[in-house]
């Protein structure tokens, strides 16, 4: 058996046996399995799977990893797929061709990737490549590496057949020569000029994996990174427990490691939602004021279950679950 079925059956065995300490019996709506464990004992598992969802409104970003996990194709890709419709998207300015420029005009993408294995693979600070989450595997899958920077990471994309690319579009030239008028450096508060992609996959076998992808904040320094590249912050996957992925100001969810406590917490037993609502909690504590910033996180467990959390209102996440593509409108830690 390799490691991955290890850890597979190792953890539906381990459901299922809290399932019957505490007499939940776990009823699939989608997926039902009939399990043996070690002394014969026959256990339902409950997979739920497959499951699509993703930070804000990307209906048809979430729908196409939805429809490729209906096809049968795995979680990691999958989620690269899916976010490949935002990179590609010059509406949205702030993932991929067409984001935001930083200070001096020059568009710079980050993004991660992690499989259901634990593998990873980021890149930041990529000028010329639009599908950054796809070079991101290659990362994870070509090099000894985990993240590469800049023009190395470029070198490596060519070397793979990416095509070089001019991400800085008219739009997105005009907005940041209008910025250029006052050059002022406003918190971001919601889809309106935030919109950065991290979607999280569980695929026909039970398996999670995620990507994150974004042009990170509109007019930054030259070389600031934020938590999307950043495993553990903007994006986590574990796959015995679950997976969390983050937007908003990166700056706040790298200071509590966001995505890896959110997956830790589900660990100890939360639930998706409740694990969310705590990693907010821990930002919003730190600060006397969060008026001014956003910070929203989503998360899936082994269950398939699912939740997202924010810290003002406006965000939502979308969720892929038997065929069906959903805008769930999240809770918020402000209520106005
Ligand atoms: C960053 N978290 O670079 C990203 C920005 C973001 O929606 O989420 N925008 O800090």
């Amino acid at each position: 058996m390799n490691r991955r079925n290890f850890l597979r059956n190792a953890s539906i065995s381990g459901a299922g046996i809290a399932a019957a300490a505490t007499g939940i019996s776990c009823n699939s709506t989608n997926t039902k399995e009939k399990e043996t464990n070690s002394t014969s004992m026959p256990i339902t598992r409950t997979l739920n799977a497959p499951v699509a969802i993703c930070t804000w409104g990307f209906t048809d970003a979430n729908e196409t990893a939805g429809k490729a996990l209906d096809a049968g194709m795995n979680a990691l890709d999958a989620a690269i797929k899916g976010v490949a419709v935002e990179e590609e998207d010059i509406r949205n300015t702030t993932v991929g061709k067409g984001g935001a420029p930083d200070r001096n005009g020059t568009v710079s993408l980050d993004a991660s990737v992690m499989d259901s294995n634990g593998n990873c693979g980021a890149v930041v600070c990529v000028e010329n490549i639009t599908n950054v989450a796809a070079l991101a595997k290659v990362v994870m899958l070509e090099t000894p590496h985990v993240m590469l920077a800049g023009e190395g990471a470029e070198e490596l994309a060519y070397k793979h057949g990416f095509k070089a690319d001019e991400l800085l579009t008219p739009s997105s030239a005009a907005a940041y020569k209008e910025w250029l008028k006052t050059s002022e450096y406003k918190p971001l508060i919601n889809i309106e000029n935030h919109d950065t992609i991290g979607m999280l996959c569980m695929d026909k076998d039970g398996d999670i994996a995620g990507a994150c992808t974004t042009s990170g904040l509109s007019y930054k320094m030259k070389g600031r990174v934020g938590d999307s590249p950043i495993i553990g912050a903007g994006l986590f996957i574990d796959n015995e427990v679950g997976g969390a992925a983050g937007t908003g100001l990166g700056e706040e969810i790298i200071k509590t490691v966001g995505s890896f406590l959110i997956v830790e917490l589900m660990r100890q037993g939360k639930t998706p939602q409740e694990a969310c609502e705590e990693a907010i909690n821990r930002i919003v504590t730190k600060h006397n004021s969060v008026e001014d910033f956003q910070v929203a996180y989503i998360a899936i467990n082994k269950k398939g279950e699912t939740g997202s959390y924010c810290i003002h209102p406006g965000f939502a996440m979308m969720e892929y679950r038997n065929s069906k593509n959903s805008r769930i409108e999240t809770k918020s830690h402000l209520k106005t």
